[in-house]
């Protein structure tokens, strides 16, 4: 079970986000292999916005060459494929937009129990990351400021009280800047489920500053593709981490 990887104590978790429209047949085989050797624990596969027909092969491709979890971090509901191991059912509950909030869920809901995947179910809170991001964009939902923890606390807390069963702070991939470890530190104070961070972690030192803070997941996606090698020390820094335990 997925779920239950996220929920591990020890150190945090590394998610490495693939974007099936940036990636090559070849290069997908390297990061698979890349992402066995640094223990990643997991790929996520999805975007906001897709437009080759290449995300079910991208599932299949990380499935045949490494024995890491996929995951699938759906824009829409284009992006869904019984080849992957589990599903993060995302509801945007940063935005007011009810198609992310509930309707493209409806649409997808019968296909996804059909094809036996885990779903996990996840409470998707946009943070305003220094530029517009396509999630927001795409979305058509504003993300909350970044200088307003309370606004994030109180958007997390409700999340958990519907029933979600992990948060994830996003700040939008690309994005200037991270969610910040103030951010992150508060809205892990005040839920007990599994806490994923990611958008614009560039460096080891923002991904051990977000797993200090209390990220459980950190999902990196954007700096890989221009240099993959970074995942080594990004996977140092994140397992090195001592993981905030759950309440
Ligand atoms: C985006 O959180 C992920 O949805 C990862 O962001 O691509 O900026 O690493 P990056």
């Amino acid at each position: 079970m997925v779920y239950k990887i996220f929920s591990q104590k020890g150190t945090p978790k590394l998610a490495v986000l693939v974007d099936p429209d940036k990636q090559s047949a070849e290069s997908l085989v390297r990061l698979a292999k890349l992402a066995v050797n640094c223990k990643a624990d997991f790929f996520f596969v999805g975007g906001s916005l897709l437009t080759e027909n290449s995300f079910e092969q991208a599932i299949i491709t990380l499935k045949t060459h490494s024995n890491i979890p996929v995951v699938i971090f759906p824009g829409n509901n284009y992006q869904l494929s019984k080849h992957a191991d589990a599903i993060l059912f995302l509801s945007l509950i940063s935005g007011r937009n009810p198609e992310y909030l509930i309707g493209q869920h409806v649409i997808a809901a019968p296909f996804v129990k059909g094809t036996g995947i885990e779903v996990i179910p996840t409470g998707y809170i946009l943070i305003d990351g220094g530029k517009i991001s396509t999630t927001s964009y795409i979305t058509q939902t504003v993300p909350i400021p970044a200088d307003k923890p309370e606004v994030a606390i109180s958007t997390a807390i409700a999340g958990e009280m519907l029933g979600m069963k992990m948060i994830y702070l996003e700040a939008g991939s690309g994005a200037k800047y991270p969610v910040s470890a103030n951010m992150i530190k508060e809205v892990k104070k005040n839920i007990g489920v599994p806490l994923i961070v990611g958008g614009g972690i560039r460096t080891a030192e923002q991904a051990e500053e977000v797993c200090a803070a209390g990220a459980d997941v950190l999902v990196i996606g954007n700096a890989l593709e221009k240099n993959p090698e970074l995942l080594m020390e990004i996977s140092l820094a994140v397992h090195g981490t001592k993981k905030t335990p759950l309440r």
